[in-house]
């Protein structure tokens, strides 16, 4: 299986979030994609490739322009008010405030996003473009003709929504790489979002259309980020009705439950008669992961590639989440290798 990668991701550090009250070093991280990198090329997993670069268009069909030339001159603009620390909000258009858009930086961050997540650095843009542009030559390697990919990408997306950024996620890699699925004739496009958390982003941008299904197993929001979406209820829109799928479940879940759900998701994307399948793949599901409450180990993302494999599909897996740094490589390629040893 082809590996895409690129070093730019160095170029994204995020200084801190606030957890537990304090300032804290984020948990997102370089080092985790070097990990994953280096499992790939230690398993022998394949090839490993710098993407081409596709230009800004297939991000404008997923985000919104404005969002983007916001989010592209926001750290020059700091730079100017000569602050050097990272460029996080703290303020949002909630309930009983106006849906404006100011003209102060930090009035338009926190209309940009929904949370204090996703710090930019003066590397962020860049960062997060290349992490597109992975995404998108990965999926260029499925179009024309391989049967799996693997995008490495960092930082990850699915909490990005068309114009809000959050949850250290800028550009949503993996819906990026499900619109240009379409844009190159394809006619329905599943993703399977395993990350731990929901992936509030992709839902919301397919959430009216029936071109793409999106299912997504995850902790419930009723406990955990992003909170405010993720339950089971929601089902798709207008023309997207029946075409979204959450599967909640509790905090301590193991491979027992979780597998029941996945079944469940499989099911669901069979239904629909996918094309194409882009797993935004998240390991933050592990027993040791420092910020989530799921029970799965190391095996259990093999057997999760071979369910994967089962489908049938040409799949693109795009990286998300998982910070038990020194575990993301085993997980996150044992799910490549599943898939790959059951073709
Ligand atoms: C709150 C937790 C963010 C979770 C990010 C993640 N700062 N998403 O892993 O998949
Ligand atoms: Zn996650």
């Amino acid at each position: 299986m082809l590996t895409v990668y690129s070093d730019d991701h160095h170029l994204h550090h995020g200084r801190c979030e606030l957890i537990g009250g304090q300032l804290m070093p984020c948990f997102e991280m370089p080092s985790r994609a070097d990990h994953v990198l280096a499992r790939v090329r230690k398993q022998a997993l394949g090839p490993v490739r710098e993407p081409e670069d596709f230009g800004l268009e297939p991000i404008r069909r997923i985000h919104d322009a404005a969002y983007l030339e916001f989010f592209k001159g926001a750290w020059a603009r700091w730079a100017e008010l000569g602050q050097d620390g990272d460029l996080l909000p703290f303020t949002w258009p909630a309930r009983t405030l106006r849906q404006v858009m100011p003209k102060s930086l930090h009035g338009q961050l926190g209309y940009y996003t929904f949370d204090g997540g996703a710090p930019i650095t003066a590397g962020t843009w860049q960062a997060a473009y290349s992490a597109a542009q992975v995404a998108l030559t990965a999926q260029a390697e499925i179009q024309r003709g391989a049967h799996s990919a693997f995008a490495l990408c960092r930082p990850p997306g699915h909490h990005a929504a068309s114009d809000l950024m959050g949850g250290y996620c800028y550009l949503n890699n993996a819906a990026i790489a499900a619109q240009a699925f379409l844009d190159q004739g394809l006619a329905k496009v599943a993703i399977l979002d395993v990350d731990y958390h929901h992936g509030n982003g992709t839902q919301s941008i397919f959430y009216e259309r029936s071109d793409v299904l999106f299912a997504s197993i995850h902790g419930h929001p009723e406990a955990e980020f992003p909170f405010f979406l993720g339950y089971a209820d929601e089902l798709g829109e207008g023309a997207g009705k029946g075409f979204n799928f959450n599967y909640p479940l509790p905090a301590g879940s193991g491979w027992e439950h979780w597998s029941a759900a996945l079944e469940q998701a499989c099911g669901e994307i069979e239904r629909y008669g996918a094309d194409v399948v882009v797993v935004s793949l998240g390991v933050d599901t592990f027993k040791e992961d420092p910020i989530s409450q799921f029970k799965l180990d190391s095996p259990d993302y093999l057997r999760m590639g071979e369910r994967i494999a089962r489908l049938g599909k040409p799949t693109l897996f795009v990286m998300e989440g998982g910070y038990a740094v020194e575990e993301i490589g085993i997980n996150a390629v044992n799910v490549l290798e599943g898939f790959q040893n059951a073709q």
